[in-house]
């Protein structure tokens, strides 16, 4: 969430940026500015203009200056293995759209667009506008998440769904992934043909949440996975991105109270719209049971997300499955609810707004941040605001003309 003065900011440096011949695709730098490359005389001025020239117009969405054929080979190799459903070439696709690469991402774009053209074809067809259901899930460490998507994903494909889920863990990127542990805890699940399981990706923004997971939702749904499972962990900010990408967003919580819960933040009870009470067996029955009335007692505070849908407590047990089939028919109760009264459509076409709109701050953000002369006072900068000599708002203001001075 934005601070009043980040937002402030933001909006300044949006405006800066609208004029920057960076981002403008039909202005190059100006000849002046290469010209003073030559002239100047100290090393900030040569960085600065040559940063100018490295970053030409169409940085950031480099796909847009690259020409590839409509029937690009690659494309359409991979277009036909997920209109068959085959996973690897699912694995494949998935890379194509993490790759950075200019060209690849010109192919990634393509296939893409192919996929969501299939998919408003069948829609068309089918009179269905939704034919898949997006489920969040999140939950401090430990809670069982692991052992949860098992025994559910098991009991959905036994049911004839195909169930793919998409890992996304912010400590990935530091600790290069928990696949191997994630993968030994759903032995089952990643042997199941109508299951599709994929890691983190190992490069994170957003807390794990790379700008592709909305993208790699679209491939699952071309490949015919109906149900998308979308796990976080109950850290950082990944979860609150994961609640605007999904349908329906559950907290999965083991039977401990205060300081083993630390780790979840209250706005996580806000956004969910199922709290699940795992580990409800054996001598942590009784736990569950205090710990499902607390959280009954503490939703009742909370403000509704939908006017249709108020929050729900459950207790489960993912090792013996108990209360798993009760907690998969309130999804779908909620599913319905939400798709009868038009809620469901609505909330996805806000959500790919919310979307565009974080990539194009990530990207304006990092605009910023590479800036030579922000970074060559960016140390000075906040030091001075952490030892309380310069307020907040003024440094802001300083790094900001700072970057004007010289863009
Ligand atoms: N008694 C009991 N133990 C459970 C249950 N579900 C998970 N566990 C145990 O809790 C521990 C953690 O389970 P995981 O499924 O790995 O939890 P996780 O949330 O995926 O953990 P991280 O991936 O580390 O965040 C394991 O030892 C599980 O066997 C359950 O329903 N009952
Ligand atoms: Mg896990």
């Amino acid at each position: 969430m934005c601070s009043g003065v980040a937002q402030r900011y933001f909006w300044l440096l949006t405006r800066t940026l609208c004029t920057d011949p960076c981002l403008t695709r039909s202005r190059y730098i100006p000849p002046c500015v290469r010209r003073y490359t030559k002239v100047s005389a100290t090393n900030h001025l040569h960085r600065t203009a040559s940063w100018q020239q490295d970053n030409k117009p169409g940085d950031g969405v480099p796909y847009l200056t690259e020409e590839i054929s409509p029937d690009d080979p690659l494309v359409q190799r991979l277009y036909k293995g997920l209109m068959e459903g085959k996973r690897g070439l699912l694995a494949e696709s998935i890379t194509l759209i993490e790759s950075t690469h200019p060209r690849k991402q010109a192919q990634a774009q393509l296939l893409l667009s192919k996929v969501m053209e299939h998919a408003k074809e069948t829609a068309k067809q089918t009179k269905k506008n939704i034919t898949s259901f997006r489920i969040g899930l999140t939950g401090p460490p430990g809670a069982g998440k692991s052992t949860f998507i098992e025994t559910f994903g098991k009991m959905l494909t036994e049911a004839g769904h195909k169930v793919a889920v998409l890992a996304v863990d912010p400590s990935s990127s530091r600790s290069g992934g928990s696949l191997l542990g994630d993968k030994t805890r759903m032995p089952e699940l990643s042997r199941d043909m109508n299951a599709y399981i994929r890691p983190s990706p190992s490069s994170g923004t957003l807390g794990g949440v790379t700008r592709n997971t909305n993208d790699v939702i679209v491939l699952c749904e071309g490949a015919g996975f109906d149900i998308v499972l979308i796990e976080t962990m109950g850290v950082g900010q990944s979860e609150f991105a994961v609640a605007d990408m999904v349908d329906m967003f559950v907290l999965l919580i083991p039977p401990a109270g205060g300081d083993e819960l630390q780790g979840i933040k209250k706005g996580i009870v806000e956004v969910a719209d199922l709290i699940a009470v795992n580990k409800s067996d054996g001598h942590l029955v009784m736990a569950a049971k205090f710990i499902e009335v607390e959280y009954r007692s503490a939703i009742k505070f909370t403000q509704p997300k939908s006017p249709y849908w108020r929050a729900k407590v459950k207790r489960i047990s993912a090792r013996t499955k108990e209360g798993v089939p009760e907690l998969w028919q309130m999804m779908e109760e909620f599913r319905d609810l939400m798709m009868t009264n038009g809620e469901l459509e609505r909330r996805r076409k806000q959500q790919l707004l919310v979307w565009m709109w974080n990539y194009i701050q990530q990207h304006i953000l990092n605009v910023f941040r590479s800036h030579p002369a922000v970074q060559d006072s960016l140390a000075d900068v906040e030091e001075k605001v952490t030892k309380g000599t310069m307020t907040a708002g003024y440094a802001a203001d300083v790094l900001m003309r700072e970057f004007h001075k010289f863009r």
